[in-house]
């Protein structure tokens, strides 16, 4: 298990589109373990493999600490799972059903760090995937899981959480990025 660097706007890499998996492997379960190991070392509730620059369709998530991120969640329906259990993993998901209902969730993401913004997206969503074993799964997602596993699944699709911003504020943290990024080049 190794923590991996995480790769930050503004890179190329991740704009790639993740291309599935053939075969749920050894070697796919040593990268869901180092993905893991990196994203709590980041203290995040999710990461998708290009956020370590591999462009695999796969997706590590526990968001049972999510209090470091938000408060408590309100109404889960019954049926849907709303994740509280630990490390989930997530290969080749696809998004069986969205709600017509859609939920504002302030978001953040460890390629785009020290910034926040409410993104509104379905509030729940019926997904199907590959577990850790290889095993095909369909999970009904609510609250946190709901849009965690849609901000993942936009990273495989080279969507990052800013792209469903506005333009102007879209625009404007790109800015901050470049000019914080071209301080550090000075100071250097
Ligand atoms: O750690 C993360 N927290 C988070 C909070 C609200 C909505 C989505 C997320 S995902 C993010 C980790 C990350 O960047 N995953 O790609
Ligand atoms: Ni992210």
């Amino acid at each position: 298990m190794t923590i991996r660097p995480i790769i930050e706007v503004p890179d190329k890499r991740l704009k790639t589109v993740s291309q599935p998996v053939a075969e749920v492997t050894d070697d796919t379960r040593a990268l869901m373990d180092d993905m893991l190991d990196t994203m709590y070392d980041a203290n995040g509730i999710g990461l998708a493999a290009i956020q370590v620059g591999v462009a695999d369709r796969v997706i590590v998530m526990d968001i049972s600490r999510r209090e470091q991120w938000h408060g408590a969640t309100e109404d889960d329906p019954e049926e849907a799972d709303t994740g509280e259990t630990g490390p989930r993993f997530f290969v080749n998901p696809e998004i069986v059903w969205v709600s017509e209902e859609t939920r504002n969730y302030q978001e953040g993401c460890l390629s785009v760090p020290g910034f926040y913004d409410d993104v509104a997206r379905p509030a729940q969503c019926r997904v199907a995937f590959l577990d850790y074993d290889g095993k095909a799964q369909e999970l009904a997602c609510d609250g946190l899981l709901a849009t965690c596993i849609q901000h993942e699944m936009d990273h495989l699709e080279g969507i990052v959480f800013l792209d469903r911003l506005s333009r102007l504020k879209r625009q404007m943290v790109l800015k901050k990025i470049a000019k914080a990024e071209r301080d550090t080049a000075r100071a250097e």
